[in-house]
């Protein structure tokens, strides 16, 4: 019996590294930070992991503050994308919450710029 031992533990280990794994915004379109020359349609953020559609959202505001998203976002596996009003140039904030499917909460922020022609 005793081989048995460490295998199980070690295991043991390497499961607990991944259930700490939580859902870490990769990349979004557009790229974080960048300034895009023409208005894009919506907003798609994939994580790190698959996340909740039910307890996921994403919000996305004007320089005074309005919501400029078309509402309820769309969630498939690790991707969340919500639809655009048209933007005019301008800087634009994204704010997302997203629960993983290991039932850890994270939430984060970023802003865009639509350039001029
Ligand atoms: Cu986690």
């Amino acid at each position: 019996m005793r081989k048995f031992v460490i295998p199980s533990l070690l295991f043991a280990a390497f499961g607990t590294v991944a259930a700490h794994a939580h859902a870490f915004l990769d990349h979004a379109s557009p790229l974080v930070g960048s300034t895009v020359a023409s208005a894009p349609r919506e907003v798609s953020l994939t994580f790190t992991q698959n996340i909740e559609a039910a307890f996921s959202s994403v919000q996305v505001t004007d320089s005074n503050g309005a919501r400029v998203d078309s509402g309820k976002p769309q969630v498939g596996g690790n991707t969340m994308r919500v639809g655009l009003k048209s933007l005019p140039q301008g800087t634009y904030r994204v704010r997302w919450q997203a629960l993983s499917v290991d039932t850890h909460k994270t939430e984060g922020s970023f802003t865009f710029r639509v350039g001029g022609p």
